[in-house]
């Protein structure tokens, strides 16, 4: 088990597109397993391979509300395959905006398919916070982040914050 650093934006890697996974080593796993302790850690409901570092297809996800009863998703490759028309609206953070909270609106449905831990391909149909959630990592796999589904007057403003942050703590040290 081990906690990785968190990347805080902005930052070019948390921009990137990720290679999808082209075989399931224990390497890989072992990551997985670090990713999903980097998050209960943080804490957060959901991390992709990117924030840590990693230009690859992989996240990881819990959104149980109770700690004593785990519920994790990790997933390679994941895929949507169909989304609802019906959206859904949440107030969404990420580990990679520290305290920075906005709207976004995204499909309350989605269906995905995904290579689990085994190396197996699953598909599973969510919703709600868990379809927020896998959506939120399923975007850093490509570079987006969840400011760039709110206006550039917001964007601009967390982003500014940002680099202020990055600034102040560079000069701390
Ligand atoms: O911990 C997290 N909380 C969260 C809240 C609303 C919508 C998405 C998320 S994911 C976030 C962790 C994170 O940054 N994952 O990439
Ligand atoms: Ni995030």
């Amino acid at each position: 088990m081990a906690i990785l650093p968190i990347i805080i934006a902005p930052d070019p890697r948390l921009k990137a597109e990720c290679d999808p996974v082209e075989k399931v080593t224990p390497e890989l796993v072992k990551l997985m397993d670090d990713m999903l302790d980097t998050m209960y850690d943080a804490p957060g409901i959901g991390l992709s391979a990117p924030q840590v570092g990693r230009q690859q297809q992989i996240i990881v996800a819990d959104v149980s509300k109770q700690e004593d009863v785990r519920d994790p998703y990790q997933m390679i490759n994941p895929e949507i395959l169909w989304t609802s028309k019906d959206v859904f609206s949440y107030e969404e953070g990420c580990l990679s905006l520290p305290e920075q909270y906005a709207d976004v609106m995204r499909p309350k449905q989605v269906r995905i398919s995904y290579l689990d831990k085994t190396g197996c391909s699953q598909i599973i149909e969510v919703e709600d916070l868990l379809a927020v959630c896998l959506q939120h990592e399923m975007d850093h796999l490509k570079g987006i982040l969840f400011v760039d589904h709110i206006s550039k007057l917001k964007r601009d403003l967390i982003m500014r914050k940002l680099r202020k942050m990055k600034k102040l703590e560079k000069k701390g040290k």
